[in-house]
């Protein structure tokens, strides 16, 4: 369920976006389907995480030097977190992202509406995630086609052989298997290996959660992942290295 918090803070970038859809999206849309050549690194700008807590205290502060880091090493394509309560994301970092960085952009939120996808449209993204497990095949269906009249790309977010069957029926450009499960919060990689198996060779493949080794990407590509998202690692790497005193 969409909070009254995020109700509330949506209607605040109203008169924002409501001049966006005047005067039309800034920048153009970038594939982010073609970003993903095996094996692509997609960087997760991630603050915060409802089981970890707090991992960048100043996100405003940060964003800049996180976003240049991953740009420098190689990463074909950026993930944003947008939701505030669990995550401490915010979607305007998108549209701020968009001022310094050509990689395509992911929106990244638990999507429930329609207008959520007119957002991260008209703030500059050019995919969002779609959730087989909070969605259903009916909704599912109707926000996938919604945002490829768009002209956004969409990763379906599956976690289990059910949730792939539903993903499945829409014929997806981009499938994404979270190693997360969402309800125990349990990490097992075991799961992208295991469900890519089942999933046709035209449909792109991007692993999520849990990547934290270069033993674990080599692993991915010998399977055919064409994407590996990365969260946390990153966090952990930009930090470590202090990348501004470089
Ligand atoms: C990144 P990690 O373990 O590298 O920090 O995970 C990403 O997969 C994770 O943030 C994620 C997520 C989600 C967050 C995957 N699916 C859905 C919020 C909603």
């Amino acid at each position: 369920e969409v909070s009254k918090r995020e109700i509330e803070e949506f209607n605040q970038r109203r008169e924002f976006l409501s001049l966006l859809k005047k005067y039309g999206r800034i920048y153009p849309v970038i594939s982010f389907s073609n970003a993903l050549t095996p094996i692509s690194i997609i960087g997760e700008f991630k603050p915060a995480s409802p089981v970890k807590g707090t991992f960048i205290k100043d996100p405003k502060k940060e964003i800049r030097n996180f976003i240049d880091v991953y740009q420098n090493i190689g990463c074909k394509a950026i993930s944003v977190l947008t939701n505030k309560r669990d995550f401490k994301g915010d979607p305007l970092y998108i549209s701020y992202i968009k001022t310094f960085c050509n990689l395509p952009i992911l929106y990244k939120n638990f999507i429930l509406l329609e207008d959520q996808i007119e957002e991260a449209f008209l703030l500059g993204a050019d995919c969002v995630l779609l959730i087989v497990s909070i969605l259903g095949e009916k909704r599912l269906r109707d926000l996938y086609t919604f945002a490829n009249k768009l002209g956004l790309d969409s990763l379906i977010e599956i976690h289990d052989e059910r949730e792939l069957q539903v993903a499945l029926e829409i014929k997806p450009k981009i499938i994404g298997i979270n190693n997360r499960n969402l309800k125990t919060f349990e990490v097992d990689i075991n799961n992208t290996f295991r469900l890519s198996k089942a999933i046709p060779a035209e449909i792109k493949i991007v692993s999520e959660s849990g990547i934290k080794s270069l033993e674990e990407i080599d692993r991915l590509l010998k399977y055919g992942i064409s994407g590996a998202l990365i969260g946390e690692t990153m966090v952990n790497l930009v930090h470590k290295t202090d990348y501004l005193k470089l």
